[in-house]
C-alpha cells in the first residue's frame, strides 16, 4: 500500500538542493513520487510501504548531503 508522509529536512537552500535531494530519493525502489521544497525545509515522499522504510528514505537524503529530522 502506497503512503504520503513528510520528512522534515534541514540544509535545503535552493532548487539545486531540491532535485538532488529529490533525485536521490526517487531512485530508491519503492518511492513513487517525491516534492521537496527548500522554503519549507521538508520532503513529501510517496511511498509503498512494504518495499521501502523511512529509515532508507532518511539514509538516502543523508547521503545525498542534508540533514534528516529525527524519527517521530
Ligand atoms: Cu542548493
Amino acid at each position: 500500500m502506497s503512503v504520503t508522509r513528510r520528512f522534515d529536512v534541514t540544509g535545503m537552500s535552493c532548487g539545486g538542493c531540491e532535485r538532488s535531494l529529490t533525485r536521490a530519493v526517487s531512485r530508491l525502489p519503492g518511492v513513487s513520487a517525491v516534492a521537496a521544497s527548500h522554503v519549507d525545509q521538508a520532503a513529501t515522499v510517496t511511498y509503498d510501504e512494504h518495499a521501502v522504510t523511512p529509515e532508507t528514505i532518511t539514509a538516502a537524503i543523508r547521503e545525498a548531503g542534508y540533514e534528516p529530522a529525527p524519527e517521530r
